[in-house]
């Protein structure tokens, strides 16, 4: 078998244990990482396009501004590390302010996706070295042996929002062991600031999100012979309080019985599957998480609203 044909049919065989289990539970749950098949990231990249979804908006318009201040804070000529390699537009800011950076190491469990960013990163940047890891950087991996120099982990996008507090906290400590000793790391993540603006960017008016949350009933009809009827669930985007976190169910509008992957599961009405959590951090929170795992988080530079916060770490050893 070709390798990644083994890789893709792991991935399907990932997918129909993760949607038995998921749906098995007396809380029904899915992992927001089965949100992103094709068409998922297809819509996903309509999102951040979206007048109502201002994360992307204001991470770049950071990233715009401080480009050079952010350069300065990671060095000359380090090796950038980027985990969920396809953050585009904002992996390439950062390295056209770069000063001669060595080496980009994108990191990512997408094999096809990653050759794709780094193909794009090396037509772009012709001088600079490209070395893709496929990896899933939710758990611990050791990376190849690569060149000397100053390291900066890049982590875009609030990807870390979809940790919860343990998971971001042993993220951020595999962080710290990659970049080593005088490392750096930038980091995006979204603020807490008022519910409804939070809830329209989870539940925009032109219903892009919910098509996104939606899509994954649809890829449970595709790829497990499911029998989701898509108009008889709803997307919902919920504030979470106590967790700091939006959100994303999705809910039965009717007592059913669906059928998927060969099994069958009950659902009462109104029930709901869980697809995603999105925390939101206070700038006190997020720093406080960022020393408790061995960092010093010495800069920040926000968005003009105030929505959105990008953090410079270094490695608190020195
Ligand atoms: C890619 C996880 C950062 O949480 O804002 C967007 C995903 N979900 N709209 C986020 C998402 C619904 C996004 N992250």
């Amino acid at each position: 078998m070709l390798e990644t044909e083994c890789v893709r049919t792991k991935w399907n065989e990932a997918f129909r244990a993760a949607v038995v289990a998921g749906l098995s539970r007396q809380r029904k749950t899915m992992a927001p990482c089965w949100l992103y098949d094709e068409r998922g990231s297809q819509l996903f990249e309509q999102i951040t396009r979206l007048d109502d979804y201002y994360p992307t908006r204001a991470e770049t318009e950071i990233l715009l501004r401080h480009a050079g201040e952010i350069a300065r804070f990671c060095g000359e000529e380090v090796l950038l590390f980027e985990y969920g390699a396809g953050a585009g537009i904002k992996t390439e800011i950062l390295i056209g302010a770069l000063d001669r950076p060595r080496l980009y190491v994108p990191i990512d469990i997408a094999g096809d996706f990653l050759a794709l960013t780094a193909g794009r990163i090396e037509r772009r940047f012709p001088d600079l070295d490209v070395f893709p890891v496929v990896a899933d950087f939710n758990h611990d991996f050791e990376l190849p042996e690569l060149p000397a120099g100053r390291r900066t982990a890049f982590f875009p996008g609030s990807t870390i929002g979809n940790l919860n507090h343990a998971e971001a906290a042993a993220f951020l400590c595999r962080l710290r062991r990659h970049v080593g000793e005088q490392g750096t790391a930038i980091i995006g993540v979204d603020l807490k600031k008022d519910v409804q603006t939070l809830l329209d960017a989870y539940d925009d008016r032109e219903g892009v999100t919910a098509a996104f949350n939606l899509n994954l009933l649809a890829r449970i009809n595709r790829e497990l012979d499911g029998d989701f009827p898509l108009d008889r669930f709803a997307h919902e985007a919920r504030w979470n309080a106590s967790e700091s976190a939006i959100e994303m169910h999705l809910v039965s509008l009717d007592e059913r019985r669906v059928a998927a992957a060969g099994e069958e599961f009950p659902f009462w009405s109104g029930e709901t599957i869980h697809t995603e959590s999105s925390r939101k951090y206070d700038l006190g929170s997020f720093a406080a998480l960022a020393e408790l795992t061995g960092w010093r988080a010495t800069r920040l530079w926000l968005d003009e609203n105030g929505y959105f916060a990008v953090f410079g770490l270094e490695n608190g050893v020195s």
